[in-house]
């Protein structure tokens, strides 16, 4: 309320000054024949190389407080190059802008009407006009050949490392449902139709499938250091997005689209708290857990479309671990066909039967 109240005091002192500068305007304009705004001209002229001043000045000082926040140390290969790219961008951005509100601003000053009786009148010049039209458009073709050929390169199907590692990762509100194939390399097929999409198989996978019996679900998306990673992507219900900030990857995941994206992560988990602990934010101490924030440093995978009221909800940890740690981890794994196994039978399906059994007698509750 109080600060409701105070910007309709700023708006009704703003009217006063307006009123009151335009009625000593008229009652000048009734005491001589001509209006004379010099003076006014050469204070606004000054106060064009004022706010010339001050742009600068923010710019540079948003830059210094902004830039350290803007994005996270690249921790993938093609991450570090995009990265480049978008500091190519930025230096060339800064330095038209840099001109260009200097000569925005100083003409202002330098032309005012009290420097100056007679506008010169200049209408065209063609050399001019090549001129500014030929070097910005070099240089927009440049920056687009140079993002074309690092797209290219990220989507390059062909120059993909046959040993890659192949994730699943599905999306649905509001969750990730991440798969790996185990040992065998291989995913188990899917089967997507109500029969099979069950609440215990929500990726409707076919158990006959021997493919199947050895791929297991994590909670968290384990990757391994500087071995390249396929992501194969989907969605159940609406249109979600893979996002991991440090490794530059974002891709859409869209319900009967499938989608994919390829990567190598470079800096492990571990690597990056070494290095985010040199780092003066990441040393203070995080209120939460009362020790430096760089501690609890971890990667994220987070939902980059506004897919619904707990899309905020949609995040996972990423870990990047080296070989032999990624080797530990899967041993430990179960694969989702054995523990879906219930304790008397040997098929998983006896299992989904069950639960289905259950739903029915819960609907018919519901419906009761
Ligand atoms: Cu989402």
């Amino acid at each position: 309320m109080i600060a409701f109240l105070s910007f309709v005091v700023m708006v009704l002192l703003f009217a006063v000054l307006v009123l009151t500068a335009r009625a000593n305007e008229l009652s000048r304009v009734l005491k001589t024949d001509k209006l004379d705004f010099t003076n006014q001209s050469r204070i606004n002229g000054y106060l064009m190389l004022v706010c010339l001043i001050l742009l600068f000045a923010g710019a540079a000082y948003s830059f210094k407080e902004l830039l350290p926040l803007m994005l996270p140390k690249a921790a993938s290969e093609h991450g570090v190059r995009t990265d480049k790219l978008f500091d190519i961008n930025m230096i060339i951005i800064g330095i038209a802008f840099f001109f260009t509100q200097i000569g925005l601003f100083y003409f202002a000053f330098r032309y005012n009407e009290s420097r100056v009786d007679e506008p010169y009148f200049y209408p065209h010049n063609n050399t001019l006009e090549i001129v500014w039209t030929t070097i910005p458009a070099l240089v927009l073709t440049g920056l687009i050949v140079m993002g074309m050929i690092e797209w290219f390169r990220i989507f390059n199907v062909d120059a993909r490392d046959k040993n890659m590692m192949v994730i699943e990762v599905t999306g649905k509100q509001f969750n990730w449902i991440i798969r790996y194939p185990g040992k065998d390399g291989k995913f188990g097929e899917r089967i997507i139709d109500t029969a099979h999409i069950t609440p215990v198989n929500e990726l409707g996978i076919n158990w006959e499938d021997p493919k199947s019996h050895d791929d297991f679900m994590s909670d968290k998306l384990y990757l391994v250091k500087g071995h390249p990673v396929l992501m194969k992507l989907g969605a159940q219900d609406v249109i979600h997005s893979f996002f991991l900030p440090h490794f530059r990857v974002k891709m859409d995941c869209v319900p009967g689209i499938p989608t994919e994206f390829y990567f190598k992560p470079t800096v492990t988990t571990k690597e990056m708290q070494k290095y985010l602990s040199k780092q003066p934010w990441w040393q203070t101490n995080n209120p939460e857990t009362g020790e430096p924030r760089w501690k609890t440093f971890k990667y994220e995978l987070a939902c980059a479309e506004l897919c619904g009221k707990s899309h905020y909800g949609m995040e996972r940890e990423v870990v990047v671990v080296t070989q032999q740690e990624y080797d530990d981890w899967v041993n430990q794994q179960t694969a989702m066909y054995e523990s879906m196994k219930p304790k008397n039978t040997e098929e998983p399906k006896a299992a989904e039967e069950s639960v289905k059994v259950e739903n029915k007698a819960q609907a018919m509750l519901i419906k009761k």
